[in-house]
């Protein structure tokens, strides 16, 4: 198995399948050099101010990671949103949720000499496996060339149709994602992957960022992240991706909220993301239910 990879102009639904069938895909380019290179730059100085001794063995010694992104930089909110994100994140979650939203925005930057991260899925943050329900799909925008030498993610093709409960993949399947800056490298909830091992001179900078089902708690809390005096300012489709709008409509409504804020928006700004599974919550709806006309 590879890892399949399509250019920008691919069609969206190639594209889908084939997330599903290997669980992971690479679209090259997806993002302009120039965006590139200026998010580049806004996420230094958060990069310098990591503290590396602070991390776990999981998250690596040699690697600067951190995960208030937005209020580094203001243009990884075009990655955040991006129509190539909202396209396949449609297909893979919507089925399962009225909306979607981000459950963490991580900025990582692997050093030379840093050794692989253990592979893992993402998904295990969440106490249920269901065969088929992705409960959240990552999507890691290359800011350098990822390259095999300078510590690409790795990626076990297939691992996806294991269940957590059963058996473990070949972990030594594994391939690097190796696409050029711009590229976004998306994998399901429940694909095994991990940072490789830098052996280059230079530095590996990415940024994941996850998505899940707008009924589970956020991995990262969005609030807090990015408050609304932040959110304000961005477009009402990023507020919604954060969580700054309800899941669902009606009788199922969660999520909501009545009074003040200048992030919130009552309703998702997306047709697509707005639930209408017509619950009985009026005196009609009711009416029709029981068949009294
Ligand atoms: O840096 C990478 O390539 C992957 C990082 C990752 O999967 C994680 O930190 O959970």
């Amino acid at each position: 198995m590879t890892i399949p990879t399509f250019e920008n102009t691919a069609a969206v639904s190639e594209v889908v399948s084939a997330l599903r069938a290997v669980g992971a895909v690479i679209i090259t380019r997806a993002a302009s050099s120039n965006l590139m290179s200026v998010v580049a730059d806004e996420l230094r100085s958060g990069f310098d101010e990591c503290a590396l001794e602070g991390q776990s063995a999981f998250d690596g010694g040699k690697t600067n990671r951190f995960n208030q992104v937005l209020r580094a930089s203001q243009s990884a909110a075009e990655l955040v949103e991006h129509e190539w994100v909202v396209a396949v994140a449609d297909e893979i979650l919507l089925p399962h949720c009225a909306n979607y939203t981000v459950g963490s925005m991580t900025a990582i930057e692997i050093l030379p000499g840093e050794d692989g991260q253990a592979l893992h899925r993402d998904d295990t943050i969440y106490p249920i496996d269901l065969a088929g329900l992705e409960l959240q799909i990552g999507v890691m925008w290359a800011i350098d060339d990822f390259t095999e030498e300078n510590g690409a993610t790795r990626i076990v093709p297939g691992s996806h149709r294991y269940l957590r409960s059963w058996h473990l993949p070949n972990l030594g399947e594994w391939l690097p994602a190796v696409m050029p800056s711009g590229s976004a490298l998306f994998y399901l909830g429940s694909t095994w992957h991990g940072g490789g091992p830098n052996r280059s001179q230079s530095t590996r900078k990415g940024l994941i960022n996850t998505y899940c089902l707008g009924w589970l708690r956020q991995e990262s809390n969005q609030y807090f992240e990015n408050p609304p005096s932040v959110a304000k300012h961005f477009s009402p489709a990023l507020r919604a991706l954060l969580g700054y709008t309800p899941h669902g409509s009606g009788d199922d409504e969660i999520g909501t909220f009545v009074g003040e804020c200048d992030g919130w928006l009552d309703r998702p700004p997306k047709e697509a993301w707005r639930d209408d599974r017509g619950q009985v919550g009026e005196e009609h709806h009711v009416t029709e239910q029981l068949g009294a006309k």
